[in-house]
């Protein structure tokens, strides 16, 4: 018998005992963490307010087959893993989503999770025969999707990062915003001696620039380092201290520019790597929010940005020897879903066309990159619905409306949204004001029929998300 030979034996022998390994597991229950993403207003509060909710009440979920084939037993909120982790309030969004007078929930920033068990009847006739309930353990992780814009900095090095953010800070769009801070950068001498008041002025400079493109209106969204904009308990620390600056060769130790790219490695370390570690590497599953119509309404300069974005957010499911995640080991998850939230803004028939646009976004870069890795997949989604699609008549045309109250006011309108092109490629560099979609409000007597609060294909994003787990 050769080695080789033994080897495969073992090997099979290994695989089998794993296999079983595993389905002890998956019979005695088992756990999964899916992480929900997306910048700013992007709609993540909302989406795992509304996730909870229907699986709580078995509600409107009619393509979730668990549900449908009604193996979903039972669902309740159990007490969450990481005590230091702030709770998700699921029930004080809830109650704001329900009120007489119902509003969004207010905004939140920081990471927090919630922990959500389903009992449920497994498919399989064998499993079946094993046991006759059991429990998939759901761990939901909220997290800004600045944070995750972060991660391709640690492939990087100090002078490659300043190189792409000056290149970005001088492009278009952002120029006008750049100019206070590369009119200082400017003046300097990288090589020249280290100085804290110079660093913190660059620091604030910079800072400052990348709070005017987030506020900007065409709602510029990859700005790194994304602690600079949301620093939590970060404030005024060093690892807060620097900008880039354009590498000089001649700068030594001691020089401004050495002690910038101590403070950025600092970042990668203390910010970036322990937020992968801590938070991101633990996830199985991932939900990336993309408010395509918001940065639609902002034009040529936001839908770019928005292209820019994602591509560095993909960046971050890649595995294997491609991706700089493989050196860093230990990413395990393997579904990534895009989705375009707040499809309740467009009448039902551009529905497939918002999916449409996100997945020509991310085709762009998918290409690029030869992208492997996690399964990915994209839909179009609301995960409250606030209006109904209606045919409204335009001077003797049936045209798809939608119908609801806009934001600001107390009684419904008809509104005819307009088309959503099918791909960012049929967007010409006019588009600044061609498109103008509605914010809606959420509806009075949400959800007190007690089947769920109604949404738009949240079943088949949980379908993909979680649905082989109920099985
Ligand atoms: N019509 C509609 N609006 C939504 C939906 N989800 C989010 N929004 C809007 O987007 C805003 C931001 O949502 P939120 O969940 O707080 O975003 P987050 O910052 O990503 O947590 C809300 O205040 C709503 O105005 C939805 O499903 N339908
Ligand atoms: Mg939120």
């Amino acid at each position: 018998m050769s080695r080789g030979l033994i080897g495969d034996l073992g090997d099979a022998g290994q695989r089998a005992a794993d296999g079983l390994a595993q389905m002890a597991n998956r019979l005695a229950g088992t756990t999964l963490r899916l992480g929900v993403t997306g910048l700013r207003r992007s709609g993540k509060t909302v989406f795992i307010t509304s996730v909870l909710n229907n699986l709580l009440l078995a509600g409107r979920l009619p393509l979730l087959e668990a549900v449908s084939g009604g193996r979903l037993r039972a669902a309740r909120l159990e007490p969450q893993p990481d005590p230091a982790v702030p709770r998700f309030d699921y029930e004080g969004h809830l109650a704001q989503l329900m009120a007489p007078h119902p509003g969004w929930p207010q905004a939140t920033r920081a990471v927090s999770e919630i922990r959500i068990a389903l009992r449920f009847t497994p498919r399989a006739w064998l499993r079946r025969q094993l046991t006759s309930t059991a429990t998939l353990t759901l761990d939901i992780v909220d997290y800004p999707g600045e944070w995750l814009l972060d991660l391709p900095m640690l492939g990087q090095d100090y002078a490659a990062w300043s190189r792409t953010m000056l290149d970005l800070a001088a492009g278009p769009g952002r120029a006008p915003l750049s100019r206070a801070f590369l009119e200082d950068v400017d003046t300097l001498d990288p090589a020249g001696p280290a100085d804290e008041s110079t660093a913190r002025r660059l620091a604030d400079r910079y800072t400052a620039y990348l709070r005017d493109c987030r506020a900007s209106r065409v709602g510029l969204s990859l700005l790194q380092p994304g602690r600079f904009l949301e620093p939590g308990e970060l404030e005024g620390a060093p690892v807060l201290t620097f900008a880039p600056l354009p590498p000089r060769a001649a700068a030594g130790p001691g020089s401004l520019q050495a002690l910038m790219a101590q403070r950025f490695e600092a970042y990668k370390d203390k910010v970036v790597r322990r937020f992968y570690r801590e938070h991101f590497a633990r996830l199985d599953r991932q939900v990336v929010l993309v408010d395509v119509l918001s940065a639609l309404n902002a034009g040529a300069p936001g839908l770019a940005d928005l292209e820019r974005a994602l591509a560095a957010t993909l960046e971050s499911f890649r595995h294997g020897s491609g991706g700089w995640l493989g050196w860093l080991g230990g990413a395990s998850i393997d579904r990534v879903l895009f989705a375009a939230t707040k499809a309740d803004h467009v009448a039902a028939a551009q529905h497939a066309h918002l999916a449409a646009l996100l997945e020509s976004f991310l085709a762009g870069p998918i290409g690029a990159i030869r992208f492997s890795g996690a399964e990915l997949r994209t839909l179009a989604l609301a995960s409250v619905k606030a209006t109904d699609t209606v045919l409204a008549d335009w001077q003797g045309q049936p045209l798809p409306s939608v119908q609801g109250i806009p934001l600001g006011r107390d009684r419904p309108v008809v509104v005819f949204p307009g088309e959503v092109p099918a791909s960012h490629h049929e967007i010409g560099a006019d588009a600044a004001g061609r498109f103008n979609f509605t914010d809606f409000r959420p509806p009075p007597g949400l959800g007190r029929d007690g089947r769920g609060l109604p949404n738009i294909r949240l079943d088949k994003a949980l379908e993909f998300l979680v649905g082989d787990r109920l099985a």
